[in-house]
């Protein structure tokens, strides 16, 4: 088991963000250029969550995110070549190309996928903590999922199990305010969402989503006490997405005016300025660390660019179908 990162790598937490960053706006262009096919799901705005996340996370712990899944994947340590590849629909993809942008998945990081069914992740993730606990395991499952999932019947079958159940599950609610164009007052009567938590008797805190090392600090401590066998916890992360909700988005649903507000607090702008205040970055730092990203992802778009695809013969392989249950 790897040991936790520490408090003071506000290096690390920057070069993980830009990573996601940098990804995600590539992925715009190509899909802007057909590259990349299919539903498209950036979270730039976000990535303070994921890298604080991931971090406070061990190899050994389990996540399981949503569609919106990218920057969870590259912090977890999947490969972005493979991400890449995935989401090109090549076979050297993590998924050899069949699951594309929304169902990364990669059992060698313990990433137990992207999942396009919201609040699909839930019942996954609560299995995978039964099974920990079945098994005698330490291990910790991160359950990622967005304000939307409150109003499945999965987040409450989960959430009521889970804490019955005291399985060492985290559940990680990433509130960006809205459900596709949907504000959460519009469908909630309850729109505190600890609420709702602790109304399962599950510890529940509100976290600024835009602190990379605020949501580092707090998973950090849920992780703790989860792993410690006292149960569930569920964290509630305020964040907000920068960009549409898809590639396919008129953005009616909200001013441009709150958009422009919530880039004042740009995660990776706040951190970075931070480091300059402190001393601990300046340009030739920042350029440097932006020329180390851009190569990774340079390479990674090469990789995805120079893969291949599935030969035709190999279509049915995995399908469980019998030609005589096909005829009944
Ligand atoms: C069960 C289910 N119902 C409806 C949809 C259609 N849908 C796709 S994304 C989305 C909004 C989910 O919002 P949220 O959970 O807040 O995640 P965000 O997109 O904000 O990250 C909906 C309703 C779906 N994918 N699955
Ligand atoms: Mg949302």
């Amino acid at each position: 088991m790897t040991a936790a990162p520490s408090l003071d790598d506000d290096l690390g937490r920057l070069r993980g963000m830009l990573r996601i960053r940098r990804f995600e706006e590539r992925a715009a262009e190509l899909y802007g250029a057909g590259k990349i096919r299919g539903f498209l799901h950036l979270c730039v705005g976000e990535e303070a969550v994921a890298v604080g996340v991931m971090r406070a996370l061990t190899e050994d712990d389990a996540v399981v995110s949503t569609y919106r899944e990218h920057g969870h994947a590259l912090a977890r340590g999947v490969p972005p070549d493979r991400i890449m590849a995935e989401m090109f629909g090549r076979a050297e993809g993590c998924c050899r190309g069949r699951g594309g942008s929304m169902h990364l998945f990669d059992a060698s990081h313990r990433f137990f996928g992207g999942n396009a069914i919201v609040a699909g992740g839930m019942p996954l993730a609560t299995g995978l903590a039964l099974a920990d606990k079945m098994l005698g395991r330490r291990a910790v499952t991160a359950c990622l999922f967005g304000d939307g999932a409150v109003a499945e019947g999965e987040f409450h079958e989960c959430m009521n199990l889970a804490a019955l159940w005291r399985l060492p599950v985290l559940f990680l609610c990433e509130n960006n305010l809205y459900a596709m164009g949907t504000a959460l007052a519009l469908t909630e009567s309850q729109v505190d969402l600890c609420a709702k938590a602790r109304s399962y008797d599950m510890p529940a805190d509100r976290v600024d989503g835009m602190d990379v090392t605020a949501v580092e600090r707090a998973a950090l401590a849920a992780v703790a006490t989860v792993r410690a066998g006292e149960g569930p916890r569920f964290l509630e992360l305020a964040t907000y997405r920068f960009r549409a909700h898809s590639m396919f988005d008129a953005e009616l649903y909200r001013e441009k005016r709150e958009v422009e507000r919530w880039k004042l607090r740009d995660p990776i702008a706040a951190l970075s300025t931070l480091m300059k205040l402190g001393g601990a970055l300046d340009d030739a730092g920042l350029s440097a660390l932006e020329s180390e990203v851009g190569a990774e992802l340079d390479a990674a778009v090469a990789f995805a660019e120079a893969g291949t695809l599935e030969p035709v013969e190999d279509l049915t392989r995995d399908v469980y179908a019998t030609e005589a249950s096909d005829a009944r």
